[in-house]
């Protein structure tokens, strides 16, 4: 799978170096390490999990070599810490061409940029490793005046790496798929489980117990679960109200699998029941999450994705008298963003807001099949908007995650109820 990942890479690498370093270690405090997650870019290269490794994919004059550098054995510290890897079976296991111990690392890279033209590095990132790339490039810079070529320019991954991970293949789709299903049940189970007088917490537990019981290795995100007004933040991440009769409650929740993140939104009522004016927003956010999944397409952009939605909600808002004036009033005026202030989607992949640029050369970029983002849409009143008291306080939003294929688009999530009968009949059990 990484070999065939590093062949697209290959393809679009010419007299370049391509350097990408394993995720440090951090620490949350003395000798207690964070929760370990490998970084995106080099565990798509290498399907490696270990810290403390880096990956040079080299190709001059259309040859090309990958080569791993990574901790050595070391029996007293696996004695603790669990098994490496190591040097001898990387080149095996990983199907790399050549391996060498991490600390060879400053001796061998100056001699795998010599004649490269280019050097792609994801630059200030971190300063270490900008400075074992910096140095390579001064030692092979040195060496160049004795007849040698040295690199003369560093460019992000972008152009290069980042173009393979947007556009999926079976290889990222199949994860991708998984972490989808098991964050769907989680939403419908949390739907089921959800009552007055319970706590946030207690539903993000629902939540976490059933990522974990499938074998996802961890949320995608940090779990939004915002009752009543915490519905209407963003980024909630408090999860601590003890929810009331009559409140909507917003989860933003989904999981990892296979280094694959899935990314659902669901809103529902905590007693089981929309009322009118829950009922009335909800059907707009709906009406404009369905209609921008309907513009998901090849050729179509975030760009007009995004203006469907917002269309919708603006022309919604005006119905319910929440807006005034003409819909091209409130659109060219942007009075909407009262109420919707967010983008509609953004890609998604082995991370859950992923790589690849947005734009090409200045200009929104058209969808090709394989590209996967999501559409979630919402409408948030807040306490301090100019409106009547009964709609104060409702935050809605609905996302999905959605493939463009070569047709048109597959939602991922297709799974999780959303129709107000079906919400309802999960809020039931
Ligand atoms: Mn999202």
């Amino acid at each position: 799978m990484s070999a065939s990942r590093r062949a697209r890479v290959f393809e679009r690498l010419d007299d370049a170096v391509l350097i990408v370093f394993a995720a440090p270690v951090t620490y949350r405090n003395n000798d207690v390490e964070h929760d370990y997650r490998q970084d995106s870019d080099f565990f798509y290269l290498t399907g490696f999990h270990e810290p403390d490794a880096s990956v040079v994919l080299r190709k001059v004059g259309g040859e090309t070599s990958t080569t791993l550098f990574l901790r050595p054995l070391d029996p007293e510290k696996e004695r603790w810490d669990g098994p490496r890897l190591g040097v001898e079976r990387a080149v095996t296991q990983l199907g790399v061409d050549e391996a060498f111990p991490m600390g060879e690392l400053s001796q061998q890279l100056p001699k795998l940029l010599e004649g490269a033209r280019k050097i792609h590095h994801a630059l200030g990132k971190q300063s270490t490793q900008d400075t074992e790339v910096l140095n390579a490039l001064k030692a092979v810079k040195r060496r160049a005046r004795l007849g040698s070529t040295a690199p003369h320019a560093i460019e992000g991954l972008d152009s290069t790496l980042h173009e393979c991970r947007l556009r999926k293949t079976e290889d990222d789709l199949e994860p991708m798929r998984r972490a989808a299903t098991i964050s769907s049940e989680a939403h419908v189970l949390a739907m089921a489980k959800a009552q007055p007088g319970m706590f946030e917490y207690e539903v993000e537990a629902e939540l976490l117990a059933h990522f974990r019981r499938c074998g996802s290795d961890r949320v995608a995100y940090g779990s939004i679960v915002g009752s009543g007004e915490n519905a209407t933040v963003l980024h909630y991440r408090g999860n601590n109200r003890q929810m009331q009769a009559g409140e909507l409650l917003l989860i933003d929740a989904g999981c990892e699998f296979g280094h694959h993140a899935s990314d659902i939104t669901r809103t529902f009522p905590v007693s089981g029941t929309f009322t009118g004016e829950q009922r009335a927003l909800y059907e707009i956010v709906l009406e404009a999450q369905k209609q921008s999944i309907q513009a998901t397409k090849p050729g179509a952009t975030a760009e007009v994705i995004h203006d469907t939605s917002v269309r919708v909600i603006t022309q919604g808002l005006l119905d319910l008298g929440l807006l005034t004036g003409t819909l091209d009033q409130a659109l060219e005026q942007k009075t909407y963003r009262n109420f919707y202030m967010h983008r509609t989607g953004h890609w998604i992949g082995m991370d859950v807001h992923d790589v690849g640029d947005y734009t090409v050369d200045g200009a929104p970029r058209p969808l090709e099949p394989g590209f996967v983002l999501t559409v979630e849409p919402g409408i948030y009143v807040t306490e301090q908007v100019n409106v009547d008291a009964r709609w104060k306080g409702i935050g809605i939003r609905i996302e999905d995650d959605i493939l463009v294929t070569p047709t048109g688009f597959e939602n991922l999530t297709a799974a999780t109820p959303k129709e107000i009968t079906d919400i309802e009949a999960a809020c039931r059990g």
